[in-house]
């Protein structure tokens, strides 16, 4: 299997970075055969600049048995995709190539799990140093917000032209023109609450507002917007609050304070805030949060006890926030977190309040990035 000069070729292009409105004319359109003439491309080339970069990382992190195992993958789907080049869309090759998008999408659905214990065989091999740990870092961040836009292009063109159906009828294939935010919140709180009741933690309740700059009636907020990546991010963020809360109060308090959400609507942004009463992150430790390496040995501590987190689900999903703030990013929004240590933490969601404004957010791959990275590594003491 040699696809080097394929992916040489490939890196040439740029991606074409999307919209949430280009999104859905793409989808109002709905033509197949154009939707296959791009993706066919397009896929290649997200997944080229990706392996060129791949190259700038500690040699022996690629070594890994994990990082072989998520690239076999790759070159696998990259094949895969590569077959159509050149092949007219009759029909018989559409339904082929939605076929083969949905076998993808399946393959690569533990890329993020695979990779964090990459990470972990590699710092079991060879304790990484800090420019090592900032390249994968860097690296890391990159690669899983290129997959995002990956699985999103593949999901909406699998939805849009395949058998599957979207959750809500209004959408158009991946795309909610109207996602009501505080019923997303909801769900996600149900499913936290869940998982905190399967291991009899008590679950403090949660209260939310919200306003709108443009409409002052007591219609809910909504949104254009993709409804599984703001799931996504407010379940993370719900769970770290509640966590937090009975860290703070213990399993047998007789009451907790709520979680507070907030839902804003302005002109440009509609921002979530997600505050809570628990015990706080000191400053030192608020910067690994987001911090890949910090997260792959999932540590919970419930009143100065270490749990068992072996069976937990809720301390098992380590790269929830980094990858949180990836879906916030990835249509140009953001994720940031500020904490009074022994008061509470407040988490700030911010996405882009109008379709035209949400381009996807792609890495294209730089070789000058790596080039300059001496061993002096800071310019700072
Ligand atoms: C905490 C730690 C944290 C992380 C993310 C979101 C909320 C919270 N609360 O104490």
């Amino acid at each position: 299997l040699n696809l080097s000069n394929h992916i040489e070729y490939y890196s040439k292009f740029q991606p074409t970075s999307f919209t949430l409105k280009s999104l859905i004319d793409f989808a109002r359109d709905a033509d197949i055969k154009r939707s296959y003439k791009f993706l066919r491309v397009e896929l290649l080339i997200r997944w080229s600049h990706m392996r060129k970069e791949m190259n700038y990382l500690p040699p022996k992190l690629l070594e890994m048995p994990s990082f072989a195992l998520a690239n076999s993958w790759y070159d696998q789907s990259y094949s895969e995709i590569l077959e159509f080049k050149n092949v007219d869309p009759d029909a018989s090759t559409l339904r082929k190539f939605t076929e083969a998008l949905v076998d993808i999408r399946k393959r690569h659905v533990d890329v993020v799990s695979t990779l964090a214990k990459a990470y972990m065989e590699f710092e079991k091999v060879s304790s990484s140093n800090s420019i090592e740990k900032n390249r994968i870092q860097y690296f890391y961040d990159r690669f899983f917000l290129n997959r995002i836009g990956v699985r999103t292009l593949i999901y909406h063109h699998t939805l849009l032209f395949g058998d599957e159906s979207p959750q809500h009828s209004q959408q158009a294939g991946i795309i909610d023109p109207s996602v009501d935010i505080a019923a997303v919140i909801q769900d996600a709180y149900s499913m936290a609450k869940q998982l905190f009741q399967q291991v009899s933690y008590p679950v403090p309740k949660i209260e939310i507002q919200s306003h709108s700059s443009q409409d002052h009636s007591a219609n809910p907020v909504t949104i254009i917007y993709i409804p599984s990546h703001i799931y996504h991010i407010v379940f993370e963020l719900l769970k770290n609050s509640l966590h937090a809360t009975v860290e703070r109060y213990g399993l047998d308090a007789k009451e907790y304070p709520t979680v507070r959400v907030l839902i804003v609507k302005g002109a440009e942004d509609l921002t979530i805030r997600i505050d809570d009463r628990g015990v706080g992150i000191s400053r030192s430790k608020l910067s690994h949060l987001f911090h890949y390496m910090y997260s792959t040995a999932p540590k919970f501590l419930l009143n100065g006890h270490e749990q068992n987190t072996k069976n937990i689900p809720i301390a098992g999903l380590g790269y929830g926030l980094p990858i949180a703030r990836l879906y916030a990013r990835y249509f140009q929004g953001n994720l940031s977190i500020a904490s009074i240590e022994n008061h509470g933490t407040s988490a700030y969601v911010l996405l882009q309040g109008t379709a035209e404004n949400a381009s996807e957010r792609l890495p294209i791959f730089c070789k000058s990035r790596y080039s300059y990275t001496t061993n002096k590594g800071s310019d700072w003491t």
